[in-house]
């Protein structure tokens, strides 16, 4: 039975990863508003990006990709760097934007 659970554990993880692809980066020297206004206005440029959600507390940048879109996680981390912020770190989630907003809210 144990086994059995793993194993949908594990499809399960495929699935939503394929359905849905956001990069979740974490950029250091976002400091107020602007500074997210700045990233969230570039980000959502691009052609692939469903979504942008800029977490300041936390420092961490959330993009969506649109449905059948690749987010060019190079592109993104460049963007970020061109606009005058360091990318510490960047991964690849299974949530979409709204499921992560949610999520930071519930740890509030
Ligand atoms: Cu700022």
């Amino acid at each position: 039975m144990k086994q059995f659970n793993v194993i949908i554990a594990i499809a399960l993880m495929g699935l939503s990863q394929m359905a849905l692809a956001s990069v979740k980066v974490t950029v250091n020297g976002m400091v107020c508003s602007f500074c997210a206004q700045g990233i969230e206005k570039s980000i959502s440029k691009m052609d692939e990006t469903k979504a942008v959600f800029v977490d300041l507390k936390n420092k961490v940048v959330v993009v969506e990709a649109k449905e059948g879109k690749t987010l060019n996680e190079k592109l993104i981390s460049e963007e970020i760097k061109d606009s005058g912020y360091d990318v510490v770190k960047i991964e690849t989630i299974s949530q979409t934007v709204a499921q992560f907003r949610a999520q930071q809210k519930d740890k509030k």
